[in-house]
């Protein structure tokens, strides 16, 4: 009789010592239908070769499920299947679940399986952010949910999402006449959100794929630290964001550089900054203007001098006043003594 285990074993997946030591083996290869220069398809590539051949991808509906998975062909070479839009976090578990059910039956040898479970920016911050967070909670079982976001939802066509950002231009906010600027919003934090709101659970982090290796190294850690994870990965998206396909890789670049888009971890509740962000929170380097990032895209085409000194201001705020830069949205008065008002 197979032995009881009380969770699945957990993969031995060591950080990627630069570029070099990347094995060449690809589990996302060619055939899928993604727009030239998707930088999400890149995040497909790069997160299942950091997690090897040994894993089953979940996949919730948006560009990389129907980009990807095209009737009869597919471009996964490791098992996935279809899931929801708005259910990465229950596929996840309820995977993660049933490898744990059949190896403890010995219907399968006990062995460590990854799980990854991705959605969209539309089906992981809205819709199936309830899905994340219950997820989240489960601690006995091993898997990643790893949230691409485009920062639309591109797949039905650019709609705005929750994490769409101020001001851009989107099927659902078109600037007009009466109303340059229809979106208001700011984008919500969803991995400061999930990491603080999740005590138990060991890994959050976010990361862009301009930085490969870095990125990789992120997926590995999530995969081997046990229980449930969260990645959250901006991803260029020259359809949407409206630019030259060959941009991609510069505009995660500067999302990174502009501190718009803040690289760190936090790994059993301790948070590290990493990479350029880390460098510019030290004072190494310094934070590029926004508008860099700003000018390159036809999304943001309308803005005038004024939306771009607010956008600045709101991105400023974030670094001088956030107790975290970009990471815990309370003031840092807080912590000088004074209570909120
Ligand atoms: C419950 C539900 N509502 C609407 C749809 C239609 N739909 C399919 S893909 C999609 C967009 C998903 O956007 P996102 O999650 O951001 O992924 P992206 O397309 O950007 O990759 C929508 C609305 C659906 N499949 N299921
Ligand atoms: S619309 Fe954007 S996310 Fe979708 S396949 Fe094209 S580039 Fe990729």
């Amino acid at each position: 009789m197979a032995e009881a285990i009380a969770t699945t074993p957990l993969p031995t997946l060591e950080p990627f010592k630069g570029v070099k030591k990347v094995p060449l083996g690809e589990y996302f290869t060619s055939g899928h239908r993604t727009c030239q220069g998707c930088e999400s398809a890149l995040v497909m590539r790069l997160m299942v070769k950091a997690a090897g051949p040994r894993t089953i991808v979940l996949g919730s509906t948006g560009c990389m499920y129907v980009a990807n998975t095209t009737y009869y062909s597919t471009s996964w070479v490791v098992p996935w299947m279809h899931t929801q839009l708005g259910s990465s976090g229950s596929a996840g578990l309820g995977t993660a679940a049933a490898l744990r059910a059949l190896m403890r039956k010995g219907k399968l040898p006990t062995e460590p399986i990854n799980v990854i479970a991705f959605c969209g920016d539309g089906g992981g911050a809205d819709m199936g952010l309830s899905a994340i967070s219950a997820a989240l909670t489960h601690t006995e079982y091993n898997f990643l949910i790893l949230l691409y976001d485009n920062e639309s939802y591109a797949n039905t066509d650019i709609q705005l999402s929750g994490l769409t950002p101020y001001g851009a231009h989107t099927t659902f906010s078109p600037p007009g006449t009466a109303k340059r600027i229809l979106h208001q919003r700011w984008k919500k934090n969803v991995a400061g959100m999930l990491a603080a709101g999740h005590p138990s659970c060991r890994y959050v982090a976010t990361v862009c794929a301009s930085y490969a290796v870095e990125m990789m190294n992120r997926v590995r850690k999530a995969l081997s630290i046990g229980g449930p994870t969260f990645i959250h990965s901006l991803d260029p998206c020259p359809k949407g964001w409206d630019y030259d396909p060959m941009l991609s890789h510069e505009l995660g670049e500067l999302a990174v550089e502009c501190g718009i888009w803040p690289l760190y971890e936090v790994e059993d509740h301790k948070l590290k900054l990493y990479g350029r962000t880390k460098g510019i929170a030290q004072g190494r380097s310094k934070r590029r203007p926004v508008r860099d990032y700003l000018v390159r895209q036809g999304r943001f085409a309308h803005f005038t001098d004024d939306d771009i000194d607010y956008f600045q201001a709101k991105v400023d705020e974030m670094w001088e006043r956030w107790i975290i830069p970009g990471v815990i949205p309370f003031a840092s008065e807080i912590t000088n003594g004074r209570s909120p008002d």
